[in-house]
């Protein structure tokens, strides 16, 4: 499926805009992100009302590039400083409140981030079939510092998806941050771009205040996934057991 530019379907930036403040209130608390309990979700007043659509996110890439951080970052949890490798499989809740151009109808989306440690993946053969079962996007990770994370990247999406899958898929440079360092360079992730039609987005450093690189991250996820399902809608008849994303117009 090819890649929708930002703000094609979103308001890009929403998240700077006055307009926006009353639904990123209800994800924080005292300038950190609000912990959310498995059945809860933002609640608005009636004037402002949301629909929540629920997306299944999985993070795959090799041990050590970032996975579990990546998550703890867009869910605004701490990060590992070091690297612990994940025994198993965790899972987090992230919510993203985003407007809808057209419409100008506003929602919450809810990405569930599926995170597997790598060695597990290998040890059990049961992890990857359930990470991808209704799975909707996959963040593939490769890291700057880390070389061979890039380039086992096309031989990771290959192995793990077929182009007929309906999935929205993203790259994510993990410590770029550390780009003094970096074993890819900018004209390595532009024949990438070019080659797969797949963005790759830069992560790195503090979220200290602010939501930052990851905005865009979450906008582009949310932005691919509305898109995929308003496609899904107009050529199939509707059925949506995860979530109720295609029946709204856009
Ligand atoms: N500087 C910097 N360090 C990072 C970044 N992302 C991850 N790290 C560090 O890299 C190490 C490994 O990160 P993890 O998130 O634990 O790696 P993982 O992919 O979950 O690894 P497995 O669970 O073994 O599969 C940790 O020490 C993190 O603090 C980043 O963007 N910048
Ligand atoms: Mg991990």
């Amino acid at each position: 499926m090819a890649y929708i530019a930002a703000g094609s379907i979103m308001v890009s930036d929403w998240h700077r805009s006055p307009e926006s403040r009353e639904f990123f209130s209800k994800i924080l608390h005292n300038k950190k992100r609000r912990k959310f309990g498995l059945l809860e979700a933002p609640v608005m007043p009636p004037h402002l009302k949301a629909d929540i659509v629920r997306y299944k996110v999985f993070l795959s890439g090799k041990s050590g590039v970032g996975k579990t951080a990546l998550a703890a970052r867009l869910a605004g949890l701490d990060m590992p400083k070091i690297h612990y490798e994940t025994t198993g499989m965790e899972t987090c809740g992230v919510f993203w409140p985003v407007k809808l151009r057209e419409s100008g109808r506003m929602l919450f989306f809810h990405f569930q981030l599926w995170d597997c440690g790598e060695s597990a993946m290998r040890r059990f053969d049961h992890m990857l079939p359930s990470c991808k079962e209704h799975v909707d996007a996959i963040l593939f990770l490769f890291s700057f510092t880390d070389r061979g994370s890039f380039e086992d990247l096309s031989n990771q999406m290959s192995r793990i998806t077929e182009p007929s899958d309906r999935l929205v898929r993203l790259v994510v440079g993990t410590k770029f941050d550390l780009f003094m360092h970096t074993d890819v360079t900018e004209s390595d992730i532009t024949r990438f771009e070019e080659v797969w039609g797949v963005p790759v987005f830069r992560v790195g450093g503090d979220v200290s205040g602010g939501f930052g690189e990851i905005s865009l991250l979450l906008n582009a996820l949310a932005e691919n996934l509305w898109h995929q399902d308003c496609m899904h809608a107009s050529t199939s008849v509707p059925s949506y057991p995860g979530h109720i994303g295609p029946e709204i117009i856009v």
